[in-house]
């Protein structure tokens, strides 16, 4: 049997790949943090009885900031493939966070890439890195691929760029099989609420059922080049059954605002939003109803109004440095690896707003109960 280490089982892409892991017939061993409260609602429904016989999934207290927690696991579970998904992969939250962030997701990957080195396991364990499409920051060309030049732009991305050389030199240093996805960004219904994708279909589903008034973001004019999780985890496997250790761009070849995702989301309810005015000043206004849409979708239209302004901008979002445009060329990975992502933009907003909506639900039912509803801080 195969075994695998996830570290970051508890995100979102964790959970996909241990459920993905799980079904292909690894033994899947996850890192997960102590915290003072459950962290574990995205793998829940993976858990299995420790007491059990025939048990393929195991969890483990640990942290990519510390290195004999790391030897520790690694030795006690001799991984065939190491996924290093850990990171604190928030990019406006590494600006207030800059060096923790260069702790965890620079130096994490150089723990990790030791700790194997330590063990003697340069021949055995093979090493997927979760780098991103964040390295590119300032554009120097579109498409971004395999061999565009990086500009970071953030305390995340650069701590994520010492992460991705520090992969390259131990494969070319120890022979080591290890590969860098370079994953541009991939949303789900098990997205971060604070990532902005998650963040407009909540609110979006919120709204429409009156529970919210108005949704506050950053830079509605940000490209981003989203695809979906399920695809992205799946990416990740087939780099490390290559033949040879190498590095691959994982996107979907289109580009998208902020802006429009907002647009295709409350669509998706029956709801046309329109934005007028510039910069600081933009607002999304309510243009268009579609009665027999929201009805079927058990949404009450009464409580919706033209001309009620739903979209508005904080400059509290925007960051001290931005990165404007990614659209990635995903050539080199559906050659070589075959790569055929399922879901396109549209089938990504849709996954994630009936998800959100039988969620939302779910929160208007307890707040009608008398009950505390769903709140994030952002
Ligand atoms: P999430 O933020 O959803 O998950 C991050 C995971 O890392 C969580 O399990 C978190 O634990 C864990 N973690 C954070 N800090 C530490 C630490 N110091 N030690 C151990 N574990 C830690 O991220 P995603 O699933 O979206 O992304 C997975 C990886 O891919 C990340 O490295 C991210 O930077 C990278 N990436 C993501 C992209 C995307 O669009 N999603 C695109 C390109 C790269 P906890 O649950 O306790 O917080
Ligand atoms: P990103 O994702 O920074 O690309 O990093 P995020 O969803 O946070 O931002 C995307 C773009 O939207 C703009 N934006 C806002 N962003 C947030 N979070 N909140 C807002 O209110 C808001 N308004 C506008 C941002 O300025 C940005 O331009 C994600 C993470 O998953 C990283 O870990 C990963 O490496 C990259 O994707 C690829």
């Amino acid at each position: 049997m195969k075994v695998a280490l996830i570290t970051g089982v508890t995100g979102q892409d964790g959970a996909y790949l241990a459920e993905f892991l799980l079904k292909k017939g690894y033994f899947v061993h996850g890192i997960k943090r102590r915290s003072s409260l459950f962290n574990t609602d995205r793998i829940d429904h993976l858990y299995q009885d420790q007491h059990e016989s025939n048990v393929r999934f195991k969890l483990h207290y640990g942290d990519l900031t510390d290195s004999t927690n790391l030897i520790r696991i690694i030795q006690e579970t001799q991984p065939d493939e190491i996924y290093n998904l850990a990171a604190m992969s928030h990019v406006q939250v590494s600006f207030e966070m800059p060096e923790y962030t260069a702790n965890a997701d620079g130096i994490g990957t150089l723990r990790l890439l030791e700790a194997v080195r330590i063990l003697g396991l340069t021949q055995k364990t093979k090493v997927y890195q979760a780098s991103t499409s964040e390295l590119y920051g300032l554009v120097q060309a579109v498409p971004q691929s395999e061999t565009t030049p990086f500009y970071p732009r953030s305390p995340y991305a650069v701590a994520k760029i010492y992460g991705y050389w520090i992969t390259v030199n131990y494969r070319e240093a120890y022979g080591m099989f290890a590969c860098n996805g370079i994953l541009f960004n991939h949303e789900s219904p098990l997205r971060g609420e604070t990532f902005v994708t998650r963040k407009i279909t909540r609110a979006a589903c919120k709204i429409a059922l009156g529970l919210q008034s108005c949704l506050y973001l950053g830079n509605l004019s940000a490209q981003r080049d989203w695809g979906h999780a399920k695809d992205y985890i799946e990416a990740m496997w087939l780099i490390l059954q290559q033949e040879k250790a190498e590095d691959f761009v994982i996107a979907t070849g289109v580009t998208t605002t902020v802006r429009d995702f907002v647009k295709m989301s409350f669509a998706e309810l029956g709801i046309e939003i329109e934005f007028s005015g510039k910069d600081e000043n933009e607002k999304g206004v309510i243009v268009g109803l579609d009665v027999e849409l929201l009805n079927s979708l058990g949404l009450d239209p009464t409580q919706l109004f033209l001309g009620t302004t739903v979209v508005k901008v904080d400059p509290k979002y925007f960051r001290p440095t931005e990165v404007d445009l990614l659209l990635g060329d995903p050539t080199k990975s559906k050659t070589q690896l075959g790569w055929q992502p399922k879901y396109d933009l549209a089938a990504l907003v849709n996954d994630m707003m009936i998800a959100d909506l039988q969620l939302m639900k779910k929160d208007e039912h307890l707040k009608n109960g008398g009950f505390n509803t769903l709140n994030y801080f952002e």
